[in-house]
């Protein structure tokens, strides 16, 4: 769902709220008394829940955006280590801005990590994950997930070996030497 949509569809409920309005007020003037100006204020209500609707719908935007629906990390409430039988889930965003979101992930030693990565408008992206050497390298065999396109989200499963350096980055032409890349934390 893109915010194009989400324009579309606040301005539709904006002037569906209008015409709910309108109506209320002609029913007043053609009826008076406290009734129909009652029913009135009942379309004000109606038109802000709609907006409210759509507001939230792009609060659901935001959240992909952050990666709220990570798993929490090490140090945060709620932490379990990824295994390879269980792996802890890390949501990854690729923007059209040439950026890996969040460019930093922290993990505990040795964790196995699940990167669900999404495409964010119509740029395809690539997501390579592994020893530091090996991604700027851009070396064949490193694990990685290619040509994502716009909003589709693949998933890519490693095992976080020893203390690294490991990083993250996409091999796009151009992509990684405009800054398209990321920092793994092993705490
Ligand atoms: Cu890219």
């Amino acid at each position: 769902m893109n915010s194009r949509r989400f324009a579309w569809l606040g301005a539709a409920l904006v002037v569906a709220g209008i015409a709910l309005l309108g109506i209320g007020s002609l029913t007043s003037l053609a009826t008076g008394g406290s009734t129909p100006r009652g029913w009135a204020g009942t379309g004000i209500v109606g038109g802000s829940g709609m907006m409210g609707g759509g507001w939230a719908g792009a609060g659901m935007m935001g959240g992909s955006w952050s990666g709220a629906a990570s798993a929490p990390g090490p140090g945060a409430s709620g932490f379990v280590a990824g295994t390879q039988a269980a792996p802890r889930v890390v949501q990854i965003v690729a923007t059209p801005q040439l950026r890996l979101l969040p460019a930093v992930v922290t993990i505990q030693a040795d964790e196995t990590i699940t990167f669900e990565v999404t495409t964010m408008g119509p740029v395809v992206h690539e997501f390579m994950v592994g020893p530091a050497a090996d991604v700027a390298a851009d070396k064949a065999g490193t694990p990685e997930i290619a040509d994502l396109g716009m909003m589709q989200t693949r998933s890519l499963t490693y095992t976080f070996a020893g203390p690294g350096p490991f990083s993250f980055a996409c091999h796009a032409p151009g992509h990684y030497e405009a800054g398209m890349s990321g920092t793994i934390v092993v705490q």
